[in-house]
């Protein structure tokens, strides 16, 4: 058998076995919708129908090579910064960040970092309904990519190769937030008037776990504890950490991945530059996330907003923050609590 037709069937095999195993199950076995998305219960986790096939055919494909470096988060964590930081930083050499040379020639100026960094869910594989496979060996290495899906079912070469993650997490509430304000803008959604009563109804998703890639303490702790058990695996980085101490985070980042800072980039402004040119004015700025559009259901836009701390406190109730910071006891008691965020309810 041809390696494409064996490494199909395998993707067909896994797909029918996980659908046994859902008809068996007495958590809802029927789709539920996120926004206007239906989603259903894969793994232990929430799958978007839309990519159904890419995840099985990324699990069973996908042969990861030591130089990787794969970028793991729930979805609104700071995906789309740490791609352009990871991008900028492990290509420095080849395009230039100083403002001596012309900046705007750098990728970033024309490329959404989506497009610099692709996910292997919604892009690597989905051409794969049509039984097209990606060629993965044109990607300059290292080859960058990134994923929503939780650690425990990534594929094993991801697990056993010398690669590297790099993970993100944010604090549940302003995590919420974010999701909550992105998913009003898939074009889908535009008609929805949001209410207080729509906003409970998907916090008391958000809290069960019922959203894209959740539930959100299955997803961190997975990333997390391998970082504590595997230091040299996957590197855990914290939105509020990058926020607070940007410098310091990127050099951590850079001295992970490989591409560590040389004393002489540090005496000079080099880090400040790669802050400056990923910071969210920035990003905001260019042509391409004002008016481009990578991703069909959504504009390059959306990903851009406040980029704050604590800006849950401006639309959630006492209450509602309440019931979302609970999260966090869930966190504790597997003994993880955030280091930049103590939160403030
Ligand atoms: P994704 O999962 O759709 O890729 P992701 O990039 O993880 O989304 O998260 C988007 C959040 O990161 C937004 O947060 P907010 O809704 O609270 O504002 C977005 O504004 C923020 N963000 C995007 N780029 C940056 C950046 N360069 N610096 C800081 N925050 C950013």
């Amino acid at each position: 058998m041809a390696t494409s037709e064996a490494t199909n069937t395998k993707t067909q095999e896994l797909l029918e076995e996980e659908s046994k195993k859902l008809e068996q199950l007495t958590l809802p076995k029927d789709q539920i919708m996120w926004f206007e998305y239906p989603m259903q219960l894969y793994q232990g986790f929430w799958r978007l129908n839309m990519i159904s096939e890419m995840v099985p055919a990324f699990q069973t494909q996908f042969q990861a090579l030591d130089t990787d470096i794969i970028l793991a988060s729930l979805p609104k964590t700071g995906t789309t910064w740490l791609k352009s930081l990871l991008f900028t930083i492990v290509n420095r050499k080849k395009f230039s960040v100083s403002v001596n040379t012309s900046i705007s020639q750098h990728p970033i100026h024309t490329q959404n970092p989506h497009e610099l960094v692709l996910h292997f869910e919604f892009e690597v594989y989905k051409n794969i309904h049509r039984n097209d496979q990606p060629d993965l060996t044109k990607i300059p290495i290292p080859r960058l990519f990134a994923t929503h899906i939780p650690y425990s079912s990534v594929p094993e070469s991801i697990k056993t190769s010398q690669c590297r993650i790099v993970y993100i997490g944010r604090n549940p509430l302003d995590n919420f937030i974010s999701f909550w304000h992105f998913c009003l803008q898939f074009d889908e959604c535009k008609s929805i008037k949001p209410s207080m009563e729509m906003m409970e109804e998907y916090i008391g998703m958000y809290c069960k776990g019922v959203f894209p890639f959740g539930p959100y303490e299955d997803h961190l702790l997975g990333y997390w504890k391998e970082s504590m058990q595997n230091p040299q695996k996957v590197l855990f980085l914290e939105y509020e950490g990058l926020k607070k101490e940007p410098k310091m985070q990127l050099k951590r980042l850079a001295e992970f991945v490989g591409f560590p800072f040389s004393e002489e980039e540090e005496k000079g402004n080099v880090i400040d530059e790669i802050i400056e040119l990923c910071s969210l004015k920035s990003l905001k700025e260019m042509e391409v996330n004002k008016n481009g559009k990578f991703y069909p259901w959504v504009e390059n836009k959306a990903l851009f907003r406040k980029g704050e701390v604590g800006d849950w406190a401006n639309y959630l109730t006492p209450s509602m923050a309440k019931q979302i910071d609970e999260m966090q006891e869930k966190l504790k008691k597997d003994g993880f609590s955030f280091t930049y965020y103590q939160g403030n309810l």
